[in-house]
């Protein structure tokens, strides 16, 4: 879909002017750009610029001043603020199976309850600890899309109820998700390379947090909150989905914190597309994550909103109202008057490690842009005496470079490859000291 509505644009703003005034009114606006030569010049915030004027050159002054001003920025226009872990937060362990995966792994399903009323929404987590590595160990956890089952062709997962949207009939049902759907993202999750290097791997579907649709989040952690709050209706600055998606990412960390098979002080969080940019924020917010990874996060992820190229500010917040906290919709064709850009999204990770990766046929989401992004947040690293990406062009595809800053752009469409996977675990062990 995204494709032809681009192709669309794409071809209605090559046109020459006289053709585009000819098709008049019934021709939609030609704004989105697929155009190099037409992304026009920009000016990017300075993370090194406090908002008093005052030039950041150390790393205390980042983090004691800058850094929670730049974290003030995001929260206040764009992913709005977050509650606090719940008091009332159990978690419930209500499997484990030591020989999953033909023995391979131990496989823990853990519901996670926010609170004790029977509306709380619960957050069903699934790890996959592996067998033949000494405990504890480093996890990777992302949020997966269609639920936990999709990830593996593992029976012993289990098919949960989630709140689904028909946009053709523009109705939202309560599914149970059908057996044929069982490792349905197989690809996008390398269990048995994450293994062989001696790593868990979790997830925690996006509808249990909320589900993915403009009115999902009356069946989401937001909604419960919004009436725990004893109000209808939320602030311009409450949080949005990906807030609140990143914040179940927080609520899985902190369950790692109490398992003895994880070492939570080693975990990666880590997300492709839309939780790219719930990764991004989960990293940005809680420091707790060891590294942050964004795969193909695109725009408000990785790609820098100033630049006119693939999606914009204004066609986001128009096919994903829910995705942002209102005051973001200010900003919708007005990339230009963000007091922040994405760069300072990737450098709230620091000095953490962060990766940025792109494909080169995924221009919906500006590979340019987030090369720029991880890029341009070289100098907050550079403050604590680590090198960002380490280049200043953007490489030749299939060639990652970066030490802290990761960043690579690989053949291919937008999607999660055994590639990008590949990337993750080496940079995850280089960063942790392992695999020597
Ligand atoms: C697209 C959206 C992108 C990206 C993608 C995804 O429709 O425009 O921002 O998030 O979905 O999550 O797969």
């Amino acid at each position: 879909m995204n494709s032809t509505f681009a192709k669309l644009f794409a071809a209605a703003a090559s046109l020459p002017l006289s053709c585009a005034i000819v098709l008049g009114a019934s021709a939609p606006p030609p704004d989105i750009n697929y155009d190099e030569s037409k992304v026009g010049s920009y000016t990017l915030p300075d993370p090194l610029v406090c908002a008093d004027g005052t030039k950041v050159t150390d790393a205390a002054t980042w983090r004691v001043k800058r850094r929670p001003e730049i974290l003030e920025l995001f929260r206040a226009n764009m992913h709005g603020r977050s509650p606090a872990r719940p008091a009332e937060m159990k978690f419930e362990v209500t499997s484990v199976d030591k020989q999953a995966l033909g023995g391979r792994a131990t496989r823990k399903e853990i519901t996670v309850r926010f609170g004790p009323e029977p509306d709380a929404p619960p957050m069903r987590l699934l790890l996959y600890v592996p067998n033949a590595a000494p405990k504890p160990v480093p996890a990777f956890i992302g949020v997966n899309f269609e639920g936990n089952h999709t990830i593996a062709a593992d029976p012993g997962i289990t098919l949960t109820d989630q709140w689904t949207w028909d946009n053709k009939t523009k109705t939202e049902s309560l599914k149970r998700p059908g057996e044929e759907t069982r490792g349905k993202s197989i690809g996008r999750w390398a269990l048995d390379k994450a293994f062989a290097r001696g790593y868990a791997v979790a997830t925690i579907p996006r509808a249990d947090i909320e589900p993915d649709y403009a009115e999902g989040w009356r069946h989401g952690i937001r909604g419960y909150s919004l009436k725990k709050s004893g109000r209808t209706e939320f602030a311009p600055d409450d949080w949005g989905a990906i807030g609140a998606w990143a914040w179940g990412l927080s609520r899985a960390l902190d369950y790692f914190e109490t398992d003895s098979d994880i070492d939570a002080k080693h975990v990666v969080v880590m997300g492709h597309s839309r939780m790219g940019k719930t990764a991004l924020w989960a990293g940005a917010q809680d420091e707790r994550f060891a590294i942050v990874i964004s795969n193909d996060s695109g725009e408000g992820g990785a790609a820098l909103a100033r630049r006119w190229f693939g999606e914009t500010t204004a066609v986001i917040n128009k096919a994903f109202p829910h995705w942002f906290c209102a005051n973001f919709k200010q900003f919708s064709g007005h990339a230009d008057k963000l007091p922040m850009d994405q760069h300072e999204l990737v450098a709230l990770s620091a000095p953490r490690p962060v990766y940025v990766a792109s494909a080169e046929e995924d221009r919906w989401a500006d590979p340019r842009g987030e090369f720029l992004s991880a890029k341009n947040a070289g100098p907050v690293y550079q403050l604590f005496g680590k090198e960002g990406v380490g280049v200043d062009e953007m490489p030749a595809v299939n060639h990652p470079v970066g030490d802290t800053v990761g960043y690579h752009i690989r053949t291919g469409k937008h999607d999660v490859t055994e590639y990008d996977w590949e990337q993750y675990l080496r940079f995850a062990d280089r960063h942790f000291g392992r695999g020597k």
